[in-house]
């Protein structure tokens, strides 16, 4: 028998709630509310920091230091002892916070070797901190990619702040794409399995989605999960239609033929904690928030 060592990325996949099915219902993740900012503007994002009422990504009921998101961590493991995995997954981008991201996943790494560290981000400063994202030892990691044509990303994207500068319409979705693309075939190579979500948003990005999921097949993607827009209110896309299920499925089905889907996804808020199934995140709310920016 050859034993698997807990680095072993598949081996670290089948109880990983969100890589695999069967691990679903069996294995808990936490979320760690350390990421509050965000260096891009999606026309569908509303984050709220303080809310328990709505459960989407981007709403959290709190942010945490990474010293408070430890002794939280403690705290949950002792409670849910199914817990596998410890992401980061906002309410902003992980890797637009990377010092707290870092730190908070160092610390638990520490003492916790066996967790499974994941991460969500919407690529753009993947070139940047990828070699630290392998050399930590993180091997998951979402990234969100929309489409491949700038055009459409203008649309999408309002803005992207980049090296201090901030970017418009098609020049920021082109930087946002450029990143995305490098970042996940870097990681990809280095044997980081990396999922590559996408917000199904009808009229805009729709029709492209097929060619997003290829692309990613070809940059070395694990998988990807195509998810039904949620039109927040407040966003700029409140008046867009929800993605219909049906239309949802179709698309996983035509997509299905090129690359793994994942079709137990549930649009976990920022904080959430335990099986993908049943959120406890309320009944491990600190009080210890800090003022989100
Ligand atoms: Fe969290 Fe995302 Fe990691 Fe899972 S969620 S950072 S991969 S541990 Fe999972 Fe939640 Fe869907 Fe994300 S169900 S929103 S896919
Ligand atoms: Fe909001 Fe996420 Fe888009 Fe940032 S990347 S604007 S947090 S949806």
């Amino acid at each position: 028998v050859i034993c698997q060592t807990a680095g072993d990325p598949l081996e670290q996949t089948r109880r990983h709630p969100c890589y695999s099915r069967e691990a679903h219902h069996q294995y808990a993740r936490m979320h760690l509310p350390v990421a509050p900012q965000c260096n891009i503007s999606c026309n569908y994002c509303n984050r709220k920091y303080d809310c328990v009422n709505e459960s989407r990504p981007g709403v959290t009921s709190e942010i945490l230091t990474p010293v408070l998101a430890e002794q939280k961590f403690v705290v949950v493991k002792e409670k849910i002892p199914n817990l596998s995995v410890v992401g980061i997954a906002g309410p902003g981008d992980a890797l637009a916070n990377w010092d707290n991201t870092r730190e908070a996943i160092e610390r638990i790494k520490q003492s916790n070797p066996e967790m499974i560290f994941c991460l969500s981000t919407n690529g753009l400063l993947l070139p940047h901190y990828a070699p630290e994202i392998v050399e930590l030892g993180i091997k998951h990691v979402t990234v969100t990619m929309n489409t491949l044509d700038p055009a459409t990303g203008a649309k999408i994207y309002r803005h992207v702040y980049y090296r201090g500068e901030k970017y418009a319409g098609v020049e920021g979705a082109r930087i946002l794409l450029e990143n995305q693309l490098t970042g996940i075939r870097y990681l990809a190579q280095r044997g980081v399995l990396v999922k590559v979500n996408i917000v199904m948003i009808k009229g805009i990005n729709d029709r492209e989605i097929p060619s997003v999921v290829k692309r990613a097949k070809q940059l070395g993607a694990f998988m990807s999960n195509i998810m039904p827009l949620i039109p927040a209110e407040g966003s700029d896309f409140a008046h867009l239609p929800p993605t219909g299920l049906q239309e949802l499925n179709q698309m996983r089905d035509l997509c299905q033929i090129d690359l793994q889907q994942m079709r137990h996804c549930k649009q976990c808020r920022a904080d959430a904690i335990g099986l993908l199934d049943e959120d406890r995140s309320r009944e491990f709310y600190t009080g210890q928030s800090v003022q989100p920016p």
